[in-house]
This record gives C-alpha cells, structure tokens and sequence, in this order.
C-alpha cells in the first residue's frame, strides 16, 4: 500500500476518469487458419462485456482489416490497425489495405500503428520510424490518429523521441513484468515504475500534456505462459494471472491509464518464443481466454 501511494504521488499526468480496457487480438483460430469475419464477431461477443476495443498487428495479412471491420460495424466495436514495416513489402500491403478500408469503416478505426516494436529490435531508427508514420498520415488524408508501438525503455531512453516531436498522434508504451523476469511480488510495481518513466520522458519532451501524443499501454501480459514455462524469477500460471489482473491492469486503469492486455485469446498455433537471455517460452497461453474463448478467471476489475 505504501508503495502504491509513494508511486501514486508521481505518476505523470493522472487522468480523473479511469483509463479504458483494451484487448490484442490474433488473426488467426487455433487451428492457424485465418479468421473470418464470424470468427471475429464471436470473439467480439466474448470480449463485448469488458471492452469494446481491440488492436490487430498487420492488416493485410490474413486479409485482417477485410475481415475484421465488418465485425466491429456490427457490434460497436473499435480497432486499432496495424502496419507491419519491417519490410518494404509488408509495409506497402498492409498501408494499402488501411488506406482501402479504413475511409469504409471511419467509426470502426480508432487509429493506425506503424510497426511493433521495431525501435527494440533495432529495426528503424526514430527518424526513419517517423518517415513510415508522416507517410502513412498523408496516405490517410490526415484522417485518423496514426502512431505506433514499441517497448517502454525505447520511449525511456530517448530513441522515439523524433517521434513525439515530430508528429506522431498515438503512442503505445509495452511492458512485461513477465519478461523482465520479475517475480509476481514485484511485477505490478516494475510495470507501474516501467510506463511511469516512459509517459514521463515522452511528457518531458512533448513540453505539454494537452499538445503530446496520445499515450496507452500498447501490451502488458496476463502472465498465463505454459507452467513450465517460468522466465527468470518470473513464474505463470493462470492464479498469477489472475494476481497480475487485478493488481497490474486494473490497478493502472484506476489511476486513468489506458490499456490494452496482451491478449485476449490463447494462440495454440504459434511458434515458440525466445527471451532476450536466450531462453526459450511459449507465447501460445497468454490469452485471456482460452482459445475456445472459455474463460479462465474473472475479468471484471
Ligand atoms: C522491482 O522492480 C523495480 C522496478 O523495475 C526494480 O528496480 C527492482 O530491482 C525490483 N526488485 C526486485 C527485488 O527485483
Ligand atoms: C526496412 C528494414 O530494414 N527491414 C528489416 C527489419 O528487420 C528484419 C529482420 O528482423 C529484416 O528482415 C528487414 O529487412
């Protein structure tokens, strides 16, 4: 309680209204097949009680911005699109597809990412990010928030800085308690102490709260990983999950954060993951729900 207070006391920027629940969301169903636009509407009726705004990562992929808006337009939903820049193929799809569907779909798209976490991985410096976001903008007729995501220390350490100057209107923040091996005891404060200093940083260099992007946790985990699967001293496992629900996500909503969780639905068909030590952790059982959208523990903050 005490630490929660001292943080509490220099969070930058408290909002008076609670902040607003977010989910990721894959394109793909369990079987690795892509989703259809039913698939996304029963997601939706899933993830309706909650929220009703997810965030997908690459829109032409898997015909994703197709498939997904007609669902949202049906059951009030909003998405965030995403571009994946990593290549310039990638980059050109998956702008044309935004640039074709969003104008159809104006109330369905909340906004538009450029790129997911390509500062952390060295892919792009801040001045060729922004480059990819003003081009995107422009593509769009300036119609819709565009931005990105990346990991929190790359706002921290001043790499997106051309970004925040520069013109970029949405900023996702990600952090993982999980993959920075914490342990569950120390999770929630690490993620606070995380987005508190990357939302600090990107404040001190906007100059203004009301003039600087947009900000929200882009992904924090659910902690759910395969039991096995501990990194570090960071341990899964769905009553940590649970833990990491309630003190982690709803507590940083309560304070007027926006966030989305990572993610709504177990993937069953992905790849393993490797850590930044090297050690290998499924990423198949950070859902939410299951993949068979059951639940799993309470959602309700
Ligand atoms: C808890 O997290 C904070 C913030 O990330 C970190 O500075 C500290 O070393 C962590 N404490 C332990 C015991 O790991
Ligand atoms: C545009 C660009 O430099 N893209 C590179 C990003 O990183 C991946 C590998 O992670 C490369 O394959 C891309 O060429």
């Amino acid at each position: 309680m005490h630490l929660t207070t001292l943080l509490l006391a220099s969070f930058p920027a408290l909002a008076t209204a609670a902040g607003t629940l977010g989910f990721a969301l894959g394109a793909k169903n369990p079987d690795g097949t892509c989703k259809a636009t039913s698939d996304y509407t029963s997601d939706f009726a899933t993830l309706g009680a909650h929220s009703k705004l997810v965030r997908i990562y690459a829109a032409s992929q898997c015909d994703t911005a197709a498939a997904i808006l007609p669902a949202a337009k049906s059951t009030g939903f909003q998405v965030i699109l995403g571009i994946w820049p990593d290549t310039d193929d990638s980059y050109e799809a998956d702008k044309a597809a935004v640039v074709q569907y969003a104008p159809q779909y104006k109330d369905q798209v909340y906004a538009v990412t450029v790129g997911s976490e390509t500062l952390y991985r060295g892919n792009f410096t801040g001045e060729t990010l922004l480059e990819k976001i003003l081009d995107t903008k422009t593509a769009l007729g300036g119609a819709f928030k565009v931005g990105t995501a990346d990991s929190w220390n790359k706002y921290q350490d001043g790499t997106a800085d051309p970004l925040i100057k520069g013109g970029a209107d949405i900023l996702l923040c990600n952090a993982f308690s999980y993959w920075q091996g914490q342990t569950l005891a120390n999770s929630t404060a690490s993620f606070f102490d995380d987005i508190m200093q990357a939302f600090g940083h990107i404040q001190d260099v906007a100059g203004s709260t009301s003039t600087g992007p947009e900000l929200w946790v882009g992904e924090t985990e659910t902690r759910m990983a395969n039991r096995r699967s501990n990194y570090q001293s960071a341990t899964p496992g769905v009553s940590n999950a649970q833990t990491y629900w309630q003190t982690a996500i709803c507590g940083i909503l309560d304070w007027g954060v926006n966030v989305f969780s990572f993610e709504a639905f177990d993937e069953p068909w992905k790849p393993v993951s490797v850590g930044a030590d090297g050690s290998v952790a499924d990423e198949t059982h950070w859902g939410v729900w299951n993949a068979d959208r059951s639940t799993k523990f309470p959602v309700s903050c």
